[in-house]
């Protein structure tokens, strides 16, 4: 037994008596479970108080875990176990301050692991529903009779309606787990004929469909990485990207864009409405746009740059489609490049100048003309989006517009150049959970489920998205919702969300997987309590960390708490119910499915440690052995033996595809946004900038960046996390004084969808006549539907995306009122 000192919480700034709120939480959440299911004596509780008294602290055994959530990065944890209780959770101990050797060093969400694992909110057994849907209401049951319920409904489901009515929600709640990440869910439903599927994802379903129209790729098309752009760039544009907030591990992003910036001097540009912390610590210079206007903005950029022939000219001919009209496919009408549509030489007849561009974006045309001369003069460039700009109604073409201006000035595929698109990284991802294949071939989006409940018959191919057929047959019937919080927080809208949810004539059968009593959880006909990480085994890649990718080792440090289950066991359970268990284990428990994970990735990577190496060490990290991470590089130096996937094997600025698109897609009841263009042109939507001029109900527009105290809602029911990053949404300073606001006053921002009430952070740093609800905060509405929690999809609209049918949730109108008191 060893005995360390210094409690993990002082060294990461949390305030001393946030240990005192949390011991003093367990009896509050009570309330959360109406049933009566037993809360239980919260372990680690008392641990926490001695920690305060003592400041020493013994320690049975440190095993290596991490945090396996959906914020872009992964962070290594040492979990310090002592009596079965986790009484510590330490950062990484290993790697350095160098670029690709780089500490992982957790940020304050998972530095608060502990609060989460033992959270009031844990639930406990398995629960059945037993008052109205939505009403919260359960009975604790068996194992046993959770198992059976999910198989006799499971089986009749798919004999009643066929197995397209059954789907499988997306949640990513755990996320990049080799095992976890399916959790085995994929693989039972697989096995039982196959389930509805779905494309894209909430976090780039716009710009991850538009890309095959412009690069030819099925995914969304890397840039440069970082670490490239630090030994090679003159210039950083982030554009819509705010790598401080969204990627804020140590081993992440938001380390790679700091060191180009404070070690090697790179210049930085950021775009966004909002002085986010990336405008703070990173920037040289800012504009903010109006939401959703980007595609205007850099067409207000194209002109300066043409007119003052700064363009790339011999790149624009050699490797694009449609820049201007000598370089159009055969039979597409003059007047329909993007050259044209730049000087308004095409149908609309408008020269888009960068004053066009500053009456629409608000940005001034003399800051349009000075960053586009920048862009196109600095040397190389790497120009990168977040997904913010594609988060949007008009997403689609926000996201392509800033993929051109990446080829207008020629930076594609050249050392310190970049695509356009997200910071490129290393992955050299190993071996995943085997989930098999699914034998439905029908897919809807991955924002259609909600219509596709309701009217799932109606869904076709040319109208809705439907892929694999032409339209479906059937609606969703059952329904599982694995590590995801969409049927009461995530997805856009949640008051219609639950009012579709609540008729169980339509989705008869729903089954949440989770291990926190969310919102969504209540809208369950039956939960399965699943454990959190530190309960079970897995190992889990990094994502979008630059040129340094790692692998960490997660042991299994504890039981599983109360009464909960690793879903791999569940599923296991409920295949023999069914009669496939031999098929679905084939023979392997769940540690030994982490081994056989392990094999196979030491089979592909020989320098990968031995098991228990990795269980010792914790991190493994690999480098690219080509270098830093530089996108189309093959096809910029060869585009004729490495051409593109597009029909003209080149970027296609103007679309040959989506032309075609533009007659066959059908938008019945069009309203303004629903069409389909094949330049990357903006275009103004429902609930857009040009709309918020004119709606004088609901004249501000309601972005809700990512945000630090949370991962979506992961984490959003911690009191350190909370303490830390409260919620409040965030008013320009001259919308505030309008509406007789000040600083921290309580606020309620609603449209006809719903009402939110929450401190208002009245700031500078959001251009005016726009809003930002940090997303992802807990639902919990009061008795007369205003919801105390301040979700910001209590506010956006359900309506889908053209193209990708995806989720233009940062396209919100509403407005602002102080709460009288
Ligand atoms: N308005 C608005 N809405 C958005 C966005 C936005 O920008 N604006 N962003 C969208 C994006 S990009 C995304 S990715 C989605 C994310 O939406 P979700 O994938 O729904 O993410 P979370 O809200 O974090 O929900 C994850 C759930 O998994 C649970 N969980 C955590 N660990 C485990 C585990 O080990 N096992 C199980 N079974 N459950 C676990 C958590 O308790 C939580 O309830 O939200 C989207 N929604
Ligand atoms: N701390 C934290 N980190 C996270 C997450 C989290 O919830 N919390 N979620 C993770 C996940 S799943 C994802 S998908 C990513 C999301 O990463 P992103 O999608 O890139 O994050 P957002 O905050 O939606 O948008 C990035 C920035 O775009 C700005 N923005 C919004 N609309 C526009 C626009 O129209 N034009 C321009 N130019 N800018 C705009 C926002 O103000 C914001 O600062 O983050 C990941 N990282
Ligand atoms: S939320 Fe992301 S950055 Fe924070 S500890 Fe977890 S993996 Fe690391
Ligand atoms: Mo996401």
């Amino acid at each position: 037994m060893t005995v360390e000192t210094a409690p993990e919480a002082r060294a990461e700034g949390v305030p001393r008596r946030s240990f005192l709120k949390w011991s003093g939480a367990a009896g509050g959440a009570a309330a959360l479970v109406t049933t009566g299911a037993h809360l239980g004596a919260l372990p680690g509780v008392g641990v926490d108080n001695a920690v305060l008294t003592t400041g020493a602290l013994s320690v049975d055994r440190t095993t290596w875990s991490a945090c396996i959530i959906n914020c872009g990065s992964r962070c290594p944890l040492r979990l310090q176990v002592t009596d079965g209780t986790i009484v510590r959770v330490l950062p990484d101990d290993s790697g350095d301050d160098e670029l690709l050797t780089r500490q992982i060093r957790a940020c304050v969400r998972g530095r608060s692991m502990r609060q989460r694992i033992y959270n009031p909110d844990r639930l406990k057994a398995p629960l059945k529903r037993v008052g109205e849907r939505g009403s919260g209401e359960f009975e604790e049951i068996s194992w046993d009779e959770a198992f059976t319920l999910f198989a006799e409904k499971l089986t009749y489901t798919i004999e009643t309606y066929g197995n397209e009515a059954v789907y499988k929600q997306y949640g990513s709640g755990t996320w990049n787990g080799l095992l976890s990440t399916s959790g085995g869910w994929k693989r039972l439903l697989n096995l039982m004929g196959g389930c509805l599927g779905y494309y894209g994802n909430y976090s780039y379903a716009q710009i991850g469909t538009c890309t095959r129209f412009h690069y030819g790729n099925t995914d969304e098309q890397m840039s440069n990485s970082f670490e490239d752009s630090a030994a090679n760039s003159k210039l950083i544009v982030l554009w819509g990207n705010n790598p401080q907030e969204t990627r804020m591990s140590g081993g992440g992003v938001l380390f790679t864009s700091m060191w180009a910036k404070k070690k090697a001097g790179v210049k930085i540009i950021v775009i966004d409405p909002r002085q986010s912390d990336s405008v703070v610590t990173l920037a040289d210079e800012w504009l903010a746009p109006r939401p959703g206007t980007d595609a205007a903005l850099v067409a207000g950029m194209a002109h300066a740059i043409i007119s003052e022939g700064l363009q790339d000219q011999a790149f624009l001919d050699t490797y694009c489609q449609g820049f201007d009209e000598a370089h159009m496919p055969a039979g597409v009408p003059a007047g329909n490049s993007y050259r044209s549509y730049v000087l308004g030489e095409g149908p609309d007849g408008v020269a888009k100048t960068p004053e066009w561009a500053a009456g629409i974006t608000g940005v001034p045309a003399a800051s349009i003309i000075q960053v586009a001369r920048q862009i196109a003069l600095a040397g190389p460039v790497n120009i990168t989006q977040g997904w913010g700009p594609q988060r949007h109604a008009n997403g689609e073409n926000q996201a392509r517009a800033i993929y051109t201006l990446a080829a207008l000035t020629g930076n594609v595929g050249i050392p310190g150049g970049g695509t356009g698109g997200r910071e490129g990284y290393y992955w050299p991802v190993s071996e995943w959970f085997p989930d098999g294949d699914n034998p439905v071939t029908a897919k809807i989006s991955v924002f259609g489920w909600t219509d596709a409940i309701v009217r799932g018959p109606e869904l076709t191919k040319l109208k809705d998205g439907v892929r694999g057929k032409d339209k479906l047959d059937v609606g969703i019937k059952f329904m599982l919702a694995y590590a995801g919080n969409m049927l009461s927080s995530q997805h856009a809208d949640i008051n219609r969300t639950r009012e579709i949810l609540s008729d169980t004539s339509l989705c008869e059968f729903i089954v949440v997987v989770d291990n926190q009593m969310t919102a969504s959880a209540k809208m369950a006909d039956l939960i399965l309590p699943d454990t959190t990480t530190a309960e079970r085994w897995d190992m889990a890649p990094s994502e979008y960390t630059g040129d340094m990718a790692y692998v960490i080792m997660c042991e299994k440090a504890i039981e599983p708490l109360f009464n909960s289950m690793p879903s791999y066991e569940m599923c296991t359970q409920i295949a023999k119910k069914l009669g496939i268990e031999a098929e679905f284990t084939e023979g392997r428990t769940e540690e030994q499915w982490v081994r056989w994970l392990h094999e196979q990735t030491r089979a592909e990577h020989p320098d990968f440690p031995e098991f228990e190496q990795l269980r010792e060490q914790g991190v493994y990290r690999y480098t690219d052995p080509d270098g830093y991470t530089v996108p189309l590089k093959a096809f910029r130096d060869d585009p004729v033996a490495n051409p593109l996937e597009t029909p003209s094997g080149k970027i296609e600025l103007f679309s040959s595809e989506l032309w075609e698109m533009t007659s066959t897609w059908e938008f019945p009841d069009a309203g303004p946004g629903d069409k389909l263009t094949a330049l990357p042109e903006h275009v103004d939507t429902w609930e857009g900038a040009l709309e918020a001029r004119t709606n004088t109900a609901y004249p501000l527009q309601v972005i809700g960046h990512h945000f630090k105290g949370r991962t979506h809602s992961t984490y959003g029911n911690l009191a350190w996390t909370k303490e830390a990053h409260p919620q409040k949404v965030w008013i320009n300073s001259s919308d505030a004084k309008a509406r007789g606001i000040e600083n921290d006053d309580l606020v309620e921002v609603f449209n006809d969808r719903g009402r939110i009430r929450v401190p208002a952070k009245v700031t500078a740093r959001i251009l005016p006549g726009v809003m930002s609800v940090p997303q992802g905060a807990w639902f919990a509405p009061d008795k007369d539907g205003v919801d105390t929690g301040g979700a910001m999809n209590t506010l956006t609209n359900i309506h889908p995306t053209p193209l990708s049918k995806g989720n233009g949730q940062h396209t919100t109108l509403a407005q602002v009122e102080k709460v009288s008191k």
